[in-house]
């Protein structure tokens, strides 16, 4: 949790020594997941098991921001049964571990996908089909029972005109395969919410259309359908879904729950703040729609952060979707967009350092140095180097991995060689504890540099 830390020391005399106590207040401050909590919701953000052993990203995944995950491959079929009866948990059980650790929830996704199947499953005769989807749903529901609060069981059944999209198992059972799979995940986890899960049915039109009477028919069939996910891949080109908050609180209307899923608003590269503030009305729009609909239990971002997109690599040229840049700097037309929609209030311009690096900590005369990134937008930074220790006449110095050049700096002087950067002192400011900032321009990637004082 993400804490507003107030210290306080005070020195005590006992037994002739000096005892140094320190007193921490907390406070906790405002995140998406405080926030959307505090609406009856959660706020979530996918996540993948690379990315897992990434400790600058793990460390904003688990921080506060996100009160529920759901793992982008970890439980799919080929992932959890990659041949027939041989079951792998792994990854998914990664996953869990660490939501576990950092008080997140898990959205199990997904059961049952024409996407990621193994070849053996695409391969068996139809008259088979039946008995492994059951046999795969048990055990993978069976497996993470009490591990996961809801279930995609079925994931994107819909074609774009409404009707069933083919699949093996479309094939084998005709569309009855849906509810077959929904008993069979209610049969081994009796308490996990059971939803149907599918792109482009956000706004209204045929494709949502079909979804409704498909969850109308199976309400009135009796199969246990608990909840529709609307994914939410929008893309500020396309524009804004069709009556969104309508379209979501007729399905609630039905009597199940609702959720967007996976989230994420992607552009034409390169990001402008044009794009920045049009994406910005696009998170606020899907947030609001959910906030307004009493049955939308929460939103799932597809990942928090450009870094681990899936969008470059399948719509090439487009991205830059997500709340965090790939440098795990918060967007804050984005991120401001989806907190003020949520009923919290925007950062300021100048946002907490989100994140830094130091030298080690310095012995007698010597110095160490901090760097920090504290404002970030599409082209250009803001950054802060703090000096401590105790060399008057210091000299910090780092080299840029992303062709990152400075263009004005504060505090000092400052010479860059290509990526080699050196900072010496205004006459001021040369004894530490010193501070001096500067602006300068990245693109694709602004990773921290490492940086020595001497
Ligand atoms: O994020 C997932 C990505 O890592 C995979 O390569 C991709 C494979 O199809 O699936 C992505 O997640 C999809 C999700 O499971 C279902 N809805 C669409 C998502 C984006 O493709």
């Amino acid at each position: 949790m993400k804490k507003l830390i107030i210290g306080a020391a005070a020195l005590i005399l006992s037994a002739g020594a000096f005892t140094l106590i320190n007193t921490q207040a907390e406070a906790a401050v405002q995140t998406l997941q405080s926030l959307a909590a505090a609406k009856g919701k959660y706020f979530g953000s996918a996540t993948d098991n690379p990315e897992l052993s990434d400790t600058a990203y793990t460390a904003i995944l688990g921080g506060g921001e996100f009160g529920q995950t759901t793992p982008g491959n970890a439980m799919k079929w080929d992932s959890t049964e990659p041949s027939q009866n041989s079951f792998s948990y792994t990854k998914g059980d990664a996953v869990v571990s660490f939501a576990q650790a950092h008080n997140m929830t898990v959205r199990g996704h997904t059961l049952l996908w024409h996407n990621q199947l193994p070849g053996w499953v695409s391969a068996l005769p139809a008259t088979q089909l039946q008995a492994a989807m059951e046999n795969h749903i048990a055990n993978v529901a069976t497996h993470f029972k009490g591990k996961v609060f809801a279930w995609d069981v079925v994931n994107e059944p819909f074609n774009e005109d409404g009707t069933f999209r083919t699949s093996p198992f479309n094939n084998a059972m005709g569309s009855d395969y849906i509810a077959i799979a929904l008993r069979a995940a209610r049969a081994a986890d009796p308490t996990a919410k059971l939803y149907i899960n599918d792109y482009n049915t956000d706004g209204q039109g045929a494709k949502a259309d079909g979804m409704y009477n498909l969850v109308k028919s199976l309400k009135a069939a009796g199969v246990p359908i608990d909840g529709v996910g609307f994914q939410g891949h929008l893309a500020i080109q396309y524009g804004f879904p069709t009556n969104m908050q309508a379209n979501l609180q007729r399905f609630a209307d039905l009597g199940v729950d609702v959720a967007i899923t996976e989230l994420d608003v992607r552009m034409v590269l390169p990001r402008d703040s044009t794009k920045d503030a049009t994406q910005a009305t696009y998170y606020s729009n899907v947030v609001k729609a959910c906030v307004a609909v009493t049955r939308c239990v929460g939103i799932t971002i597809w990942d928090y952060t450009d870094k681990y997109s899936w969008i470059p690599s399948v719509f090439s040229g487009q991205g830059a979707a997500l709340p965090w840049d790939d440098s795990l700097v918060k967007k804050p037309t984005a991120y401001n967009a989806i907190a003020v929609a949520l009923g919290g209030t925007a950062e300021s311009a100048s946002p907490t350092p989100s994140r830094s690096t130091s030298s080690s900590p310095p012995p007698a005369g010597a110095c160490a140095a901090t760097y920090k990134i504290t404002g970030s937008w599409p082209g250009g930074f803001q950054g802060e180097v703090s000096v401590t220790g105790s060399k008057p006449g210091w000299t910090v110095k780092w080299a840029f991995a992303n062709g990152q050049t400075i263009s004005q700096l504060w505090g000092g002087t400052v010479s860059q060689s290509g990526a080699n950067v050196t900072v010496t002192p205004a006459s001021w400011n040369n004894t530490p504890p010193a501070t001096f900032g500067f602006l300068a321009s990245w693109n694709g990637t602004n990773a921290v540099p490492t940086v020595t004082c001497a």
